[in-house]
């Protein structure tokens, strides 16, 4: 009779104990699994800078967070000394989230020093794609001479308020279809250097003379959970 008291008690109580474990899995001792307006989940884990704990079961480095300032998740560049992306937003069912190439801001901003940028597919650790349903938008720094030929070009859009390059020579170009293989030949220009930008496929009709916005809108990763 008493032995079959406590297994009723154990039944009883078991779910609540995996909810309880499950809770305390996500959020952790003394630190929220929330940074700014963003919710971080497994597989996803990120360490406190001030406290220098970690939310969440550390896990797969490519899947490490930081939170900054409190205000958004980064996720970190795989090229050394590139800023990350800026999180912001993850949808956990859908395994996406979407990112800002913070890097890509440095063009707008006054204050930043001009290091050298790199396309943002090559700053993605292995764990993640690029949503095929994107576009993508490609920025031009072109020679003086290449210039010339560009601004005859309809669809290049001069780039004027883009730091770190001679804005007479430097153009856009917007709605190109993404490819998975990055062979953008298609679209190269001689004489001019070309990056790569993901945008969000819902601009397909943007006007490229928008690229700050674009680029600021950032774009969806999906992943692939780690081994
Ligand atoms: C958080 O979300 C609110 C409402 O959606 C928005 O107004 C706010 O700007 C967001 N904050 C950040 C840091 O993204
Ligand atoms: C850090 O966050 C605070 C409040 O959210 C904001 O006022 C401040 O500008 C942020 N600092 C930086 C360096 O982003
Ligand atoms: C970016 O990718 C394009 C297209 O593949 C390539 O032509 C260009 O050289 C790359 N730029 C950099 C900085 O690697
Ligand atoms: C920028 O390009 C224009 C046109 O090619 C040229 O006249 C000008 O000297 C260049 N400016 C600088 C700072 O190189
Ligand atoms: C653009 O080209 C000039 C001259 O080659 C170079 O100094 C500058 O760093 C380039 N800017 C970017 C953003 O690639
Ligand atoms: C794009 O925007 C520019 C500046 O706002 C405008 O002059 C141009 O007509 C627009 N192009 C299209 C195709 O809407
Ligand atoms: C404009 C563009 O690139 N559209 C593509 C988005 O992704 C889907 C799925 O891969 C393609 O079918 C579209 O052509």
């Amino acid at each position: 009779m008493h032995g079959r008291f406590l297994i009723l008690v154990w039944a009883w109580c078991f779910p609540l104990m995996l909810a309880v474990t499950a809770a305390e899995e996500q959020q952790g001792e003394g630190c929220s699994a929330k940074c700014g307006n963003v919710t971080i989940l497994n597989p996803f884990w990120f360490t406190d800078l001030e406290t220098g704990r970690s939310c969440g079961s550390p896990g797969s480095r490519d899947f490490e967070l930081t939170c900054y300032n409190g205000s958004y998740p980064l996720l970190p560049s795989s090229v050394p000394n590139n800023a990350g992306f800026a999180v912001m937003d993850i949808s956990y069912r859908e395994r996406s989230l979407r990112i800002v190439d913070l890097s890509k801001l440095e063009l707008f901003q006054v204050s930043s020093s001009c290091l050298p940028m790199w396309n943002t597919s090559v700053k993605l650790a292995p764990q993640f794609r690029i949503d095929p349903i994107n576009l993508s938008l490609i920025s031009y720094n072109c020679t003086e001479e290449a210039g010339a030929a560009a601004r005859q070009e309809k669809e290049l859009v001069q780039a004027t308020t883009m730091r770190c390059v001679n804005t007479s020579n430097a153009f856009v170009r917007a709605g190109v279809p993404y490819d998975p293989a990055g062979d953008y030949a298609g679209y190269a220009l001689e004489g001019c250097d070309a990056l790569v930008v993901p945008v969000l496929g819902s601009s397909a009709r943007a006007n490229a003379s928008d690229y700050e916005r674009l680029i600021r809108d950032g774009f969806h990763l999906t992943w692939e959970l780690p081994p």
